[in-house]
């Protein structure tokens, strides 16, 4: 490797400052650097920061917890000063600042101008900032470098990063209700998903398997309904307060929870707790199996609406995104018209508490207006309607983006009714043009389904989602022009050391080059 002797003086911050040193610095390349999803414009140059204990951390208003997000992620190495310095041109050091005007209006848009004195960073945003954040974490060496200098030092190659997502919406979303997720679990997927920039986790939080929100007004439906689950096992639920935390654990991460509960069909968990919700005509029993499509709430009873209504009304209120899912689909036993009486209705509620509706595609059939987003999973046709009546359309389709879809024949989990989804075809597709006749301005972004019939731990849910989330993640982000099937593989092949210090139990598939065993 070839070294550049680079002399410059450190400002050091305290007494003992240290005479001016040589560095010997290794020449880096920013493009070689891993990075997933790939941004907008990369030019490097053949500068280098050397980031040391010691480097400071200044910030304009509004930015700090990304300094001291930052400041957390290198603690273990290195103690960065975190502090406000005014005249960025004369000093050294990381800067997070509000962005000029070379950056488009997109609220997460980012710049990262890495020098030999500095590192700066230009937001449009404190959530922009995060995202530029994810950069710099993967720009990071992971190791310090041997210099002359009489301290570690981690050479961060030279360049600018211009950066900002295509589609303002890149989910994923787990069904806690087949299987029940812990509070813990669910964090843990949360902390990867934020290195992949992913902004918005879905919860399927209701099923007919088990029902997994605290709800006062109705305590049967944990105390019963939480209490099962697919095989057979103790299920679980969230009480409010972990709700809570959980909504705030993710938007600590800038990334927004959205509640899902599943209705008027998958209610038989609800139906088991409270009998008068249940409009099948038949005794709802617990159900531990994995067929779907067998229940329904009453939908022309007053009672049942109540009690949507005090579930909509609890859940708002731990709840802070614009958006509620209220399921939709497969509502076999329902008849159409009260389908459709049904979803009208509950949008009504919904805007009672200010939520805008989220439901899977069936919605589309039924004569709600334009501020509902139908989820895109399986019928073509209903995407097309749902434009038809100007609503926006989330992509989800199932062919292609259902992390619950076994890779091949030997995967140890998942699914197989939409097909095997191996990693190059979860990347080789285009979310702009799948389906025909849906206006660009009308897709709101991209969403991975995680179905839990066939997983119930981390390490199960990782070995679906990891590494196809990271390709839907670069989908959602990277425009098509800039997306490559060959570049993406080297880039996601560079990801393993990241998921070994995780310990992320990821698929290997056979189209990337894993180094062998575990990395460092
Ligand atoms: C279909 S996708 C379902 C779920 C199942 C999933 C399994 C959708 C809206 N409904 O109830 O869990 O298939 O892949």
């Amino acid at each position: 490797m070839k070294y550049l002797i680079i002399l410059f003086s450190l400002v050091w911050i305290g007494s003992c400052s240290p005479a001016p040193q040589p560095l010997l610095l290794p020449e880096l390349d920013l493009a070689e650097s891993p990075l997933v999803p790939l941004p907008r414009e990369i030019a490097p140059n053949a500068n280098t920061f050397a980031l040391h204990s010691g480097t400071s951390v200044s910030f304009d208003p509004g930015y700090a917890s990304v300094a001291r997000q930052l400041e957390a992620y290198l603690a273990a190495n290195l103690k960065l000063t975190l502090g406000q310095q005014e005249e960025e041109r004369y000093a050294t050091g990381i800067f997070i600042r509000d962005a000029h005007d070379s950056l488009p209006a997109n609220e997460e848009a980012y710049e990262l101008r890495i020098g030999t004195d500095s590192i700066l960073m230009y937001a449009r945003s404190p959530e922009a900032a995060f995202r530029g954040l994810q950069t710099l974490k993967q720009i990071l060496p992971l190791k310090p470098i041997d210099t002359l200098a009489a301290y570690p030092v981690w050479p961060v190659p030279g360049g600018d990063i211009k950066d900002w997502p295509q589609f303002g919406y890149r989910g994923t979303m787990l069904d806690v209700s087949r299987h029940f997720f812990t509070p813990e679990e669910v964090m843990r997927y949360i902390d990867l998903l934020a290195y992949y920039k992913i902004n918005y986790l879905h919860l399927h939080l209701s099923d007919d398997q088990g029902w997994r929100i605290e709800i006062k007004s109705w305590p049967n439906l944990t105390k019963i309904g939480g209490k099962t689950e697919v095989g057979g096992g103790p299920g679980g639920y969230y009480t409010q307060e972990e709700f809570s935390k959980l909504v705030e654990y993710a938007s600590e991460r800038h990334i927004e929870i959205i509640p899902e509960i599943d209705m008027p069909g998958h209610t038989n968990a609800a139906a088991v707790a409270y009998p008068v919700l249940n409009g099948t005509g038949k005794t709802a029993r617990p159900y531990h199996g994995t067929r779907v499509g067998f229940s329904t709430l009453a939908t022309r009873k007053d009672t049942v609406y109540q009690f949507i209504d005090d579930v909509v009304r609890e859940i708002s209120a731990i709840s802070p995104s614009s958006f509620f899912h209220i399921g939709g689909d497969e509502s076999h036993v329902t008849r159409d018209a009260d389908y459709k009486y049904f979803v009208e209705r509950v949008q009504g509620i919904l805007k009672k508490y200010d939520k805008r509706m989220i439901g899977w595609d069936e919605i589309a059939t039924t004569g709600i207006d334009s501020t509902a987003v139908a989820q895109f999973w399986n019928r073509e046709e209903h995407a097309r309607q749902a434009v038809e009546k100007n609503m926006q359309v989330l992509l989800s389709p199932a062919k292609k983006a259902y992390l619950d879809m076994k890779y091949d024949s030997l995967s140890v989990h998942g699914l197989d009714w939409a097909g095997h989804i191996p990693l190059d075809s979860a990347y080789q597709w285009s979310p702009e043009t799948y389906v025909k006749g849906i206006p660009g301005e009308h897709i709101l972004g991209l969403e991975a389904p995680l179905w839990s019939e066939t997983i119930s731990n981390s390490a199960e849910l990782e070995y679906l989602a990891f590494p196809r989330i990271i390709a839907y993640a670069e989908l959602a982000w990277t425009p098509e022009q800039d997306r490559h099937w060959e570049s993406f593989k080297t880039r996601l092949a560079k990801q393993q050391p990241f998921l070994d210090r995780n310990q992320v139990n990821y698929y290997r598939s056979p189209a990337i080059q894993w180094s062998q065993g575990k990395t460092p």
